[in-house]
């Protein structure tokens, strides 16, 4: 396989990356089963960035063979939780050993800003891996009292070799929570990053080796959804697999799994979550977090705040200072230190981006500000707010997946919770009032699985996320993340009691 190397020269970050191009597997980096390529494009100014070994369905069944070997030899329940949970430790420990050239690959690749990957997605993904360490040792089955001649017992087992199919918008910090609850609960892994974004899952790679963690327990093959995703949602060998992406590949891996081995599924999709202002809210507070929640990086977070919710007394004014600050927002270099947000990812998400914003225009709402391409490389789209909008319109209802905020009046409490719940997503919500009784009040009855009351996009390493309706199957995250991972099973003992 190639290397890749590349000098970092920027106001923020200067050093040096270099890396294995291959895929991953049983602790080596190989060219892939047809010798072939992915580009790998940098989304600031559309050129190639590298090229990347691309995986099979062959090197799927490779990857899974060894993942299979080291569940059965050298991980799973053949080693101590402890043991489990310090290498894990190290793991965590070497990411922020690396911290800052992971953030800058991640901000290359994907371009989100250095400062915000480091904030966000570096920090979480160390965090994240350091409390799963902390459950490798904690996990316990339990005995059930039955009668007097028999001891019942509960054992949670691993599942065996698991499946992960992640997404292009928070790279590293994906792969911890996919990693984190697999590995602390004794699983091994066949992991495909998404074929946009591969950089930072190569050099966990390496980290993943010299933390050393046995050979095969992760394998990462890098390649394309409909060959080497399909190939792992279909394999009869994977017991189960846990998908981060769009709703609509999210359906083919569930039907994947029902027409092969019935593999345990785990989805977290898409989302168009409601953000709620009351017009009791601290104006200016609600103003930040709204901006927030739909501009950080760049509106590509299943959670992002998209549709922004104001009552009509404070409508106006709200508008004013929302607009004020969407235009305050630095677009551009990602590693410029004044800039929020950088470049969509790719041709084909702009391109879908700006697709939408069409669609809001023909379906009669307004372009109160933005709507248009900024520069003339890379995939930059300005902050952009509808207004004027209703609720069966395209950008009111589908995930825009960018940055673009849909504005949305409401009367009072039941109209802006009917209006609210009024979609097939159900990923999160966030509700912004002085008045704490009506927030949560408000909060209880939406359909989401987050409600945010006064802030937006708040995840702790401890905290369930995941969605409702069609945003998604299972929990990540916490104690419930472990759920997915293990297979329970009851042990009945007879002590006395004769045929
Ligand atoms: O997602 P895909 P795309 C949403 C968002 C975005 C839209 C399309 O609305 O605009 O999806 O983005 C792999 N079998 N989200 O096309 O295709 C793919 O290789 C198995 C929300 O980039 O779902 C990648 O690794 N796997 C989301 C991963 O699925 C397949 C994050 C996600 O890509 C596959 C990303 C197949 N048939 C997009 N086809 C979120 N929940 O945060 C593709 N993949």
């Amino acid at each position: 396989p190639g290397i890749f190397t590349y000098k970092f020269d920027t106001p923020v970050y200067k050093g040096e990356s270099s890396f294995s191009t291959g895929l991953f597997i049983n602790g080596e980096f190989v060219d892939g089963s047809n010798k072939t390529t992915i580009d790998i494009i940098n989304p600031s100014n559309g050129k190639l960035l590298t090229k990347i070994s691309e995986g099979t369905p062959t090197d799927i069944d490779i990857a899974v063979k060894a993942a299979r070997h080291a569940f059965d030899t050298s991980w799973g329940l053949k080693v101590s939780g402890s043991k489990r949970g310090l290498l894990l430790n190290k793991l965590a420990d070497l990411i922020e050993e690396n911290f800052d050239e992971l953030a800058a690959l991640e901000a290359l690749d994907n371009g989100k800003t250095f400062s915000w990957a480091k904030k966000v997605d570096v920090q979480d993904a160390v965090d994240i891996i350091r409390y799963y360490a902390g459950w490798a040792d904690k996990i316990h089955g339990s005995t059930i009292e039955t009668t007097e001649d028999k001891l019942v017992y509960v054992r949670n087992e691993p599942v065996g070799v698991v499946g992960q199919i992640i997404p292009w918008n928070f790279p590293i910090m994906m792969i911890a929570w996919k990693l984190g609850p697999a590995l602390a609960t004794g699983n091994t892994v066949v992991l495909k990053p998404s074929e946009l974004t591969p950089l930072t899952a190569l050099r966990m790679a390496e980290l993943i080796n010299e933390a050393g963690f046995p050979l095969g327990v992760v394998n990462i093959v890098i390649g394309y959804g409909n060959t080497v995703g399909q190939a792992i949602s279909e394999h009869m060998d994977i017991e189960k697999v846990a998908f981060t992406g769009s709703t609509l590949v999210g359906r083919k891996i569930m039907e994947a799994s029902a027409t092969t081995n019935l593999k345990k599924v785990t989805l977290e999709l898409g989302g168009k979550s409601p953000n709620i202002i009351f017009d009791d809210a601290n104006l200016e507070q609600a103003v930040a977090w709204a901006a927030h929640g739909i501009f950080w990086n760049h509106g590509q977070s299943c959670s992002a705040g998209s549709r922004i919710m104001v009552q009509e007394g404070i409508y106006e004014e709200f508008l004013k200072l929302f607009t004020e600050k969407a235009k305050a927002i630095k677009v551009g270099d990602p590693f410029d230190p004044e800039t929020f947000q950088g470049p969509q990812i790719s041709q084909i998400q702009y391109d879908r981006i700006m697709g939408y914003i069409e669609s809001g225009k023909s379906q009669g709402a307004t372009v109160h500000y933005g709507g248009h391409r900024i520069g003339t490389k890379g995939y930059f789209i300005s902050p952009t707010i509808f207004t004027n909008t209703q609720q069966k319109m395209r950008i009111v209802q589908e995930e825009i997946f960018g940055p673009v905020a849909v504005i949305v009046k409401f009367k009072h409490e039941d109209d802006a919770i009917q209006k609210a719940n009024d979609t097939t997503y159900g990923l999160a919500s966030a509700v912004f009032s002085q008045n704490i009784n009506r927030a949560i009040t408000v909060a209880h009855r939406l359909k989401a699985g987050t409600a945010w009351i006064n802030c937006v996009q708040h995840f702790n390493p401890n905290v369930p996320f995941g969605g409702y309706k069609q945003s998604g199957i299972g929990r990540e995250l916490g104690k419930y993340a472990l759920d997915n991972y293990t297979n329970v099973k009851a042990v009945h003992v007879n002590l006395g009691h004769r045929q």
